[in-house]
């Protein structure tokens, strides 16, 4: 190409003009600013309860936590981690921290005890926010006591040991500890596998939040347009960056209120949005499979419904059709985003409150304020317009880096500052983003991060498997779906059945094996790494039943 020197490097700009960015200031400032214009506005509406939170009571919610959090001994860097489902207590708790200067880490509530463990001993926590029927998973391992090595707050009746919220819920506002916060502090850290091995602690500062966000809703014509009337669909976990950033945050800055629903029934789920007139929905692909097909969907009236934004797995052109035949006068677009990227990358230029056409099957173009390329994966050449290669992106927004790996770190960001997605796709004529496949080992059940890296070292743990190699598989439902290639031991008999029930016990139940494959070897390159690619062209024909 003529294009590959680093002189010559092409580099994709949103077709949005930079904006300056408010993005000194710390996130809850960031996500509060306009509070005293839209104090007696809905802020969080909890579905199941038909309770509403104003933008005041939200804040200042919020701020008594925060005092309460720091007269339990929480102070400026400190973890906690919130351990809960869509919740005001989630929202109330992730704003809290951020006022004290602490971090907020986020897990699956349904993470099996290790899984939960290892986030908590990388994160070094310091405080669980949890519910009651989840305090048995934080005593997985003998030597760590709840109330010595970690605080648990439930918002429940708490067990033993544990304080129930309301006893760190109302501290005195006057009594909030004045911090310092530097731009370059973390205040989330989502736990997320990267490109590949385990998973590691996204280091996300309030610069990187505060731009994301900014980038989204913020300026004369926001790349997101929402609205103070809007309400926001908030079904997605919030413990995933999709929902934190894109639903939550985005809407506390642009003023709109959050539909919080705990989990996705797709009775109530509809009843809620025809309820409370849901205006901005953010959805999975599965999400949208259920909207587009689900027969009891004609028995709601979705009219409310003026923005669909579909993220975090590959959303299909047909799929798309079939939902727009469903809420024919909303814009339906993605968003894409990498939680290491802070998170979002891309966004549809047909949800800007100047919108410009877009096409079905794009992730929508650069966000602005960032700097977006393609290379070759092979040499590393900036490659231009329609031809496939791996995204890369630049700006204020993408993660400090992994929680207490630096190669880890170095192996994504690179000196200049690029974060390498693992992600393979081009970027048409007109500026939109088309993604075709991945470089990474990442595996994506319904848009969760299941890390291949992960299951093989459990695999290879048991005493009957020599070696395994985890790989996706297509699966119309899931997307993909991780399944195993295994190598016995030898001498021993195994089957399928116990390798997969092996895994089901030590893992949340969308990283379980839906197959497992034996062989004699794995196939490897000379220095050892798994080759990949050679076991998932072996699936291509296979249709999963
Ligand atoms: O790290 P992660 O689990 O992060 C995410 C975040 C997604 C989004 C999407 C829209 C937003 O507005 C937002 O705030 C966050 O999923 O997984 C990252 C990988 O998921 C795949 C891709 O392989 C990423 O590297 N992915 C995410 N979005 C898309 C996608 C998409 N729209 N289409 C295809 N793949």
């Amino acid at each position: 190409q003529p294009n590959s020197t680093p002189q010559n490097i092409h580099i994709f700009k949103s077709k949005l003009p930079d904006i300056p960015l408010d993005n000194h200031i710390p996130l809850h400032s960031f996500c509060f600013q306009k509070l005293n214009e839209i104090s007696d506005r809905p802020c969080l509406i909890i579905g199941s309860a038909g309770k509403t939170y104003t933008y005041g009571e939200t804040y200042h919610a919020s701020r008594r936590l925060a005092a309460g959090m720091s007269a339990i001994g929480i102070t400026k860097g400190d973890v906690i981690m919130i351990l809960l489902q869509n919740s005001a207590e989630f929202v109330f708790s992730f704003i809290a921290a951020s006022m004290i200067g602490a971090v907020a880490t986020t897990a699956n509530p349904f993470y099996t005890p290790a899984e939960i463990f290892k986030q908590i001993t990388a994160s070094k926590a310091k405080l669980v926010i949890t519910q009651a029927m989840y305090v048995d998973k934080l005593r997985d391992n003998d030597s760590s006591k709840i109330g010595e090595d970690f605080k648990v707050v439930t918002v429940d009746d708490p067990p033993e040991n544990c304080l129930h919220f309301s006893a760190i819920s109302e501290g005195n506002e006057n009594d909030l500890p004045e911090v310092e916060i530097h731009p370059d502090d973390a205040v989330a850290l989502p736990f997320s596998s990267g490109t590949t091995g385990l998973p590691k602690g996204v280091v996300l500062t309030h610069r990187s939040l505060t731009t994301s966000v900014a980038q989204q809703v913020d300026g004369e014509n926001p790349n997101l347009y929402l609205k103070t009337e809007d309400v926001l669909l908030c079904v997605l976990p919030l413990f995933h960056i999709f929902s934190l950033n894109s639903v939550l945050l985005c809407a506390l800055r642009a003023g709109s209120a959050v539909l919080l629903m705990q989990k996705f029934e797709i009775g109530t789920l509809l009843e809620l949005i025809q309820r409370y007139r849901v205006s901005v929905a953010m959805v999975v692909p599965p999400l949208v499979l259920a909207l587009a097909k689900n027969p009891m969907v004609a028995d709601y009236d979705l009219s409310s419904i003026r923005l669909v934004l579909s993220g975090a797995a590959p959303l299909g052109k047909e799929l798309e059709e079939a939902l727009r035949s469903r809420v024919p006068q909303a814009v339906l677009g993605q968003g894409y985003g990498m939680t290491e990227a802070g998170p979002v990358l891309s966004m549809c230029l047909g949800f800007a409150k100047q919108p410009f056409p877009t096409k079905s099957g794009s992730c929508g173009s650069v966000v602005r304020n960032a700097e977006l390329k393609v290379i070759d994966p092979e040499t590393g050449c900036s490659l231009g317009y329609n031809q496939p290669g791996e995204i890369c992106i630049r700006g204020q927004q993408i993660m400090k880096g992994y929680l207490n790996d630096d190669k880890a770190t170095a192996a994504t960001i690179d000196v200049e500052g690029w974060l390498h997605t693992g992600d393979v796709g081009y970027i048409d004529d007109d500026d939109e983003i088309f993604i075709v496949d991945r470089v990474k080992e990442l595996i994506k059940f319904k848009g969760f991060q299941v890390p291949p890296a992960e299951l093989e070292a459990l695999l290879v743990s048991h005493p009957s498997i020599a070696d395994a190699a985890v790989v996706p598989q297509k699966d119309v439902a899931a997307g993909e779906v991780p399944v195993a290639f295994v190598v016995r031991s030898n001498g021993f008999e195994l089957t399928e059945e116990a390798v997969k029930e092996f895994i089901a016990k030590q893992v949340v139940f969308y990283k379980r094996l839906h197959k497992v494959y034996f062989v004699h070897a794995i196939p490897k390159s000379p220095s050892g790494k798994i080759l990949r690619k050679d076991l998932r062209a072996k699936l291509e024909n296979t249709i999963l039943k």
